[in-house]
C-alpha cells in the first residue's frame, strides 16, 4: 500500500519535454547501484512505526525512483551469511520499486563496511583525520567487494541502460566493471563532502581512488565546495584539465558538476494550519498517521507540563553530527540564559547508527554522560533541560515533531547537506513558522542561506543563535521561513535526480570504443 504522505506527483521525463530523443529517452532504464537498500519495515524496540526515513540516500532515492517504469536498484540486503558467495539474488517491490538485493559474508561486512567503509572512508571525506584507522587488510576487502557488486550487476545490465553508482561505499565499481568490459554510460553520485587534496591523501592509495572516480561519465558533488576539491585533486593527482564543466586527461573526459539534493516538500507539509490544532485528526485517517496522532500527546509531553519552548535535534547517531557540542552549547545556553530555563527543553533525537563501530558506541556513551551531567546540575523537580529519545520514527511523527519545534538546531560538524535542516522547513507552518539554526559547514547552509547560520564548534556561537531564535520576531520569522522554502521547493528530490540522469543520458562523453586499461588492482597486505 502507498501511504498518503508517499503518493508523489507524476515525474518529469528524464530530458524532459521537447528534447531531440525524449521519445528514446523514455525506453532507457534506470539502474541504481548502492550499498544498501532501503530495509524492510521497522520493527524492534529502537524503532517506532512501521517504516522510517533513516538514511537520506534511502529517502532521496526511492523518491527518485518511484513511478519510473523497469526502474531497478541493487544493492547489498543489509544482512551477512555463512553463504554469501553462493546466495542468489532476491528480488522484491517497494513504493513502485524493482529491488535486487544479495547478502555479504560476515568477513567482506567486517573489513569492507565497518572497516574500509565506516573507520576509513568516512573520517576521511569528513575531514576527522584523528578518527581514520586504516588497515590494508580492509582495503583489500573493500576491492573484493567491489567486484561481487561487479559479478551482481553484470547480468543485469543491458547495453543501453544508464547505470548511477551511489556513494563512497562503491568508489571504485564502475572501473571494476569497465574492465570486465561494460561500456554503458555510468555515472557517480557522492552523498558526502568531497574533502581537501591534503585530507584526500590520507587515504592508502590517493591516487588510485581519484582515478577510479575519474573512470564515471559523470560524477556529482552536493555543492560547488566539494567540487571544487575534487577538480583540483584531478589537477594536481594526475594533471587532469578542467573548462568549468568537463575534466579531460589523456583522451578521456568526464563531466563533473553540483546537484543538490533535496527533500519531496509535500510529504512533509503539515496537513493543519496553525500550530494549535496540530493535534486533530488528519482526513486520510490512514494507520500511519494514527500512530503519529496517538504519539502527538507525547510530544505535548516533552515540553513539561507548562507551554514551553521546544529546541529540536534530530540526527543519526553520528560524530559527524556534532551532538556532543551541541549539548555544551545548550548547557551555555541555560546557564548564560537563566530566564529561558523552565521556558525551554531541547530534544534530542537520535537514531541508533553503526553501533558495532567502537567510534559510534564511545559517541553514545559520550552524549548520554553529557545530558546527564547537564540534567543533574540544572534540572528541577519540575523542568529537565534535556530530553533524549535514542529511536527512529516514522516520516508522520517525525513531521509532527518538527512541526512543534520552535527551534530547528541542525549544528553538524560536516556533512554532505543534511535533510533534516530542509525537512524541518518544509513541515512549519507559515502563519507561525519556527526558525532553522544550521552550521555552516554543512552543505544545505550553501543553499538555507536565510536559516540563522552559526559555528558548530564554538557552544557561544550556536548559545546566541537560540536566543536570538526564540526572540526572534513573528514578521522576521515568516520572512525567513518564505525565503527558505522557496529553496526547498527549488530544490527537490526530484529535480536532483532529473538533473542527474539528464546529463548521464544526454550530456556525458561518449566513451571509446576500447576497453578501459585494468586499474592498480586490489593491494595484497603481507605484514
Ligand atoms: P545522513 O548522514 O543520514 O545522509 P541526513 O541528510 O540528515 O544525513 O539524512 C538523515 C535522514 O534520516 C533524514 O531524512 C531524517 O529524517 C532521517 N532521520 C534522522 N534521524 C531520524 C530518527 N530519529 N527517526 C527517523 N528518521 C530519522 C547522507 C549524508 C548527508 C546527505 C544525505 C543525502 O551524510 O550529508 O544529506 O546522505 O545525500
Amino acid at each position: 500500500m502507498i501511504r498518503g504522505d508517499d503518493r508523489v506527483a507524476p515525474r518529469r521525463e528524464p530530458g524532459g519535454a521537447g528534447r531531440p530523443g525524449a521519445a528514446a529517452a523514455r525506453r532507457r532504464r534506470l539502474i541504481v547501484v548502492s550499498n544498501r537498500l532501503p530495509g524492510p519495515p521497522a520493527t524492534g524496540p529502537h524503532l517506532v512505526g512501521r517504516e522510517t526515513t533513516v538514511g537520506g540516500l534511502a529517502a532521496a532515492i526511492l523518491g527518485a525512483l518511484q513511478g519510473r517504469p523497469d526502474s531497478l536498484w541493487v544493492g547489498w540486503n543489509g544482512r551477512a551469511s555463512a553463504h554469501a558467495r553462493g546466495a542468489s539474488l532476491a528480488h522484491h517491490r517497494r513504493q513502485g520499486v524493482d529491488l535486487a538485493s544479495f547478502p555479504l559474508s560476515a568477513t567482506e561486512l567486517e573489513g569492507y563496511y565497518h572497516g574500509f567503509c565506516n573507520q576509513t572512508l568516512w573520517p576521511v571525506l569528513h575531514c576527522f583525520q584523528g578518527r581514520v584507522r586504516t588497515r590494508l587488510r580492509d582495503e583489500a576487502t573493500y576491492d573484493a567487494v567491489q567486484e561481487r557488486f561487479a559479478d551482481v550487476l553484470l547480468p543485469l545490465l543491458r547495453p543501453d541502460d544508464l547505470l548511477w553508482v551511489h556513494d563512497y561505499h562503491l568508489i571504485p565499481l564502475g572501473r571494476r566493471l569497465r574492465e570486465r568490459g561494460w561500456r554503458g554510460r555510468t555515472g557517480f553520485f557522492l552523498h558526502t563532502p568531497f574533502p581537501p587534496l591534503e585530507m584526500w591523501e590520507v587515504l592508502p592509495r590517493p591516487r588510485a581512488m581519484l582515478e577510479a572516480l575519474f573512470e564515471y561519465d559523470v560524477v556529482g558533488f552536493h555543492v560547488p565546495g566539494f567540487l571544487d576539491n575534487y577538480v583540483y585533486c584531478a589537477r594536481r593527482l594526475f594533471g587532469a584539465e578542467w573548462d568549468g564543466r568537463r575534466l579531460r586527461q589523456a583522451g578521456r573526459s568526464q563531466v563533473a558538476a553540483v546537484y543538490p539534493v533535496g527533500i519531496d516538500p509535500e510529504a512533509w507539509r503539515p496537513r493543519r494550519e496553525g500550530k494549535a490544532d496540530a493535534d486533530a485528526a488528519d482526513d486520510d485517517g490512514d494507520h500511519a498517521t494514527r500512530v503519529g496522532d496517538a504519539s502527538l500527546a507525547n510530544i505535548r509531553l516533552l515540553r513539561g507540563l507548562q507551554d514551553r519552548r521546544l529546541i529540536l535535534g534530530v540526527d543519526r547517531l553520528d560524530y559527524t553530527k556534532g551532538i556532543p557540542q551541541r549539548l555544551q552549547a545548550i548547557e551555555r545556553f541555560f546557564r548564560r540564559r537563566p530566564e529561558w530555563r523552565r521556558r525551554a527543553v531541547y530534544v534530542q533525537v537520535a537514531s541508533p547508527s553503526r553501533a558495532q563501530v567502537p567510534e559510534y558506541a564511545e559517541q553514545r556513551r559520550r552524549i548520554e554522560a553529557t545530558l546527564g551531567r547537564v540534567n543533574g546540575e540544572l534540572g528541577e523537580p519540575d523542568w529537565t533541560p534535556i530530553r533524549y529519545l535514542y529511536r527512529a520514527y516514522e516520516r508522520p511523527l517525525l513531521a509532527r515533531l518538527y512541526r512543534e519545534a520552535d527551534v530547528g538546531l541542525v549544528t553538524p560538524l560536516r556533512d554532505g547537506m543534511n535533510l533534516v535542516a530542509k525537512e524541518y522547513v518544509a513541515s512549519q507552518d507559515p502563519a507561525d513558522p519556527g526558525v532553522l539554526i544550521l552550521s555552516h559547514t554543512a552543505g544545505a547552509a550553501q543553499q538555507l542561506r536565510d536559516a540563522l547560520l552559526v559555528n558548530p564548534f564554538v557552544p557561544a556561537d550556536v548559545a546566541e543563535g537560540i536566543a536570538t531564535a526564540l526572540e526572534m520576531p513573528l514578521a522576521e520569522r515568516q520572512r525567513r521561513h518564505a525565503r527558505l522554502m522557496r529553496t526547498v521547493r527549488e530544490s527537490t528530490a526530484e529535480a536532483w535526480a532529473d538533473g542527474f540522469v539528464a546529463d548521464l543520458e544526454h550530456d556525458a562523453p561518449l566513451r571509446p570504443l576500447h576497453v578501459a586499461e585494468p586499474g592498480l588492482g586490489p593491494i595484497t597486505p603481507s605484514l
